[in-house]
């Protein structure tokens, strides 16, 4: 089998017209943000021995207490991709603001990410991930918060990086889903995941179960129907599984299928759910598309939904076409 690393793909993505084209400047945005990630990876492998476990005794701008991690692999990616020269201002899960590159303004791209998704993770050993959004700059001038204020079906480029028991990069510029996985001895990421596909049917769910009493009516109908397994109204049984790491489940639902939801419930009104719109629902929605899924916010397309809000959050459910298109049509019912 010839192999295939990340950079023998970008060269190949430049070559195409249209749909999954990418330019030069793409080329060194994602260049920049793999090797990034690989030293995350690095770090985050050695865990207690580099001694950057536990709390950095800090907030965001959510009220979160920040992880130490969460501190390092925000500042890397930030250093990193302003030296690229090719991206004029980031936004992040860790910043209140957006953070413009000076002298970079008229650059051609935008990147929002979640530098470490699955915070309650990382002092557990279990998988957590990097999220990331590529928008087009839109403005050649100013970069203020607004720049970044644009609906998701706009994105060019969406990806995570899962630190798992393997490190994996997934990827899309609209023209499918690739997947690779990081080698670490040549210290370059492998294309293992080509074309990658949700099926539209499923008999797995993921969902935090412990809001269960606090959920409107349709998600609460949807669900007990599924608990209810082969003597239900569904005529067969599902399995559960609840990483709390977005990444990892989302990994999950791409490798081989399931719904993921994070609704909105009752508990907080101005709160439409928990997950945040640019820098998790939306890449993530960009790619279980290209994967043939299917992503809304229990009543919209994620991707359609017109953004306010640099931090705003939104109901998640994403993956098998067929279930989440069920979810969706029990609130269009209820
Ligand atoms: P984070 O960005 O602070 O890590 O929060 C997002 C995470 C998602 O990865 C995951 O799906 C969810 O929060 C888990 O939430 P809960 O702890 O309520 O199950
Ligand atoms: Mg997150």
């Amino acid at each position: 089998m010839t192999r295939t690393n990340l950079s023998d793909f970008l060269n190949v993505c430049t070559t195409k017209q249209g749909k999954g084209g990418i330019d030069a400047a793409m080329v060194v945005l994602i260049e920049a943000m793999a090797d990034t990630c690989r030293h995350i990876s690095a770090n985050i492998h050695k865990g207690a021995l580099a001694g950057i476990l536990g709390s950095a005794g800090t907030e965001n701008v959510q009220g979160e207490t920040q992880k130490q991690l969460d501190v390092i692999a925000n500042d890397m990616l930030l250093e990193s991709l302003a030296q690229t020269g090719v991206v004029a201002g980031m936004a992040s899960e860790e910043l209140d603001d957006c953070s413009p590159v000076r002298g970079c303004e008229d650059r051609p791209y935008l990147v929002l990410f979640d530098p470490l998704d699955g915070s309650s993770n990382i002092d557990v050993n279990v998988s957590i991930g990097t999220i990331f959004s590529v928008l087009q700059n839109p403005e050649n001038g100013l970069i203020t918060n607004e720049s970044f204020l644009q609906a998701g079906h706009t994105q060019v480029a969406a990806g995570y990086v899962v630190y798992g028991p393997q490190t994996q990069m997934v990827l899309t510029f609209g023209d499918g889903v690739y997947g690779f996985t990081l080698d670490r001895e040549a210290a370059e990421f492998v294309l293992t995941a080509e074309r990658m596909q949700i099926s539209e049917d499923t008999k797995e769910f993921a969902i935090n179960m412990s809001n269960q009493r606090h959920w409107y009516a349709p998600v609460q109908k949807y669900i007990e129907e599924l608990l209810m397994g082969k003597t239900g109204p569904r005529g067969k049984d599902f399995n559960m599984r609840w990483i709390a790491s977005m990444v990892a489940d989302v990994h999950r639902v791409l490798t081989r299928g399931g719904i993921f939801m994070y609704p909105k419930d009752q508990r907080d009104p101005s709160k439409p759910g928990k997950l945040r719109l640019m820098y998790e629902a939306n890449p993530m929605s960009f790619l279980v598309e290209q994967a043939g899924g299917t992503a809304c916010d229990a009543e919209t397309r994620i991707l359609d939904i017109e953004p306010l809000d640099l931090h705003q959050r939104c109901s998640v459910v994403l993956g098998s076409a067929n279930e989440v298109n069920r979810v969706l049509s029990y609130h269009q019912t209820a």
